[in-house]
């Protein structure tokens, strides 16, 4: 696979239109359902920034039978020309492998599977420009890391797992890749170790959800509303998007899950 930049450098954005059926995605906690359209929204600012980015965004259909189905990220890892078909660990979200796997045939002539028992949600996965690390948490599981990092050791790409933190649904919810040595992260995050070789920035407190971001390319996209978290991003000189989450974390989503992003 093409390795400058790997874990930012994109062409190419795969996303999913929300389904009606979103205000009964999953969420550990229930404040409230998130209003369909005004989440649809959101998704349109998203799209028009990948695309303002640069990427080619290729747009599926909803499905309703999946109400979590726009997030896309969970069933598939791209790993250059190899998808990896992961297997959710939420039951409601399984079948969503099946019906992404043929949309990907155009863009990846190579793909692999994680089996059963195992399971592994894209959201665990943190792609850096050394490594793959694989969270384990209450979506991902260990014989779900081990098949994933022999697939990754099969593409000579190194893979190590660690504890996602306690309190968030998967490792993504608690950092980002900001560059080829930097990571964004909570401070619980930082202050494990798990990324002690990085150069890490911690999200300023009370600004946790912001450490979902993503670096497409130039620019770093962040959730809307925290300032401070923005402004030592300006700081740092990266060229921050600010859009709106505030549906989508409903369901304890934020900006990384809603899009494959991969290099063609
Ligand atoms: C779920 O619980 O699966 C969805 N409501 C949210 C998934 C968010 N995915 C992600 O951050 N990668």
């Amino acid at each position: 696979m093409p390795t400058a930049a790997r874990s930012y450098r994109f062409t190419d954005a795969l996303v999913r239109m929300p389904a009606k059926s979103v205000a009964q995605g999953l969420r550990a906690v229930d404040i409230g359902a998130p209003d369909p359209d005004a989440l649809a929204r959101e998704h349109a600012r998203y799209l028009a920034a990948l695309d303002a980015a640069g990427l080619a965004v290729h747009v599926l259909p909803p499905l309703e039978d999946f109400p979590d189905s726009v997030f896309v990220e969970d069933p598939v890892l791209c790993l250059g020309d190899l998808a990896v078909l992961l297997r959710p660990g939420a039951p409601s979200r399984l079948g969503e492998v099946g019906a992404i796997e043929p949309e990907l045939e155009p863009f990846f002539p190579e793909r692999a599977r994680i089996d059963a028992p195992g399971f592994v949600d894209g959201g665990d996965l943190l792609l850096t420009e050394r490594e793959l690390v694989i969270g384990l948490s209450l979506r991902t599981d260990a014989e779900g890391a081990r098949q994933l990092a022999e697939t990754a050791a099969g593409r000579g790409l190194s893979a190590r797992q660690a504890a996602a933190p306690a309190g968030v649904l998967h490792l993504k919810s608690a950092c980002a890749v900001l560059d080829e040595e930097t990571l964004l992260m909570t401070r619980p995050l930082a202050e494990s170790g798990v990324f002690s070789d990085y150069r890490c920035l911690v999200v300023p407190d009370g600004e946790d959800y912001a450490a979902n971001a993503v670096r497409v390319n130039d620019v770093l996209l962040l959730s809307e509303g925290y300032p401070r978290t923005a402004q030592m991003l300006a700081q740092a000189d990266y060229r921050v998007v600010a859009l709106p989450t505030t549906e989508v974390r409903k369901l304890d989503a934020g900006l990384s899950c809603m899009s494959l992003r991969f290099a063609r």
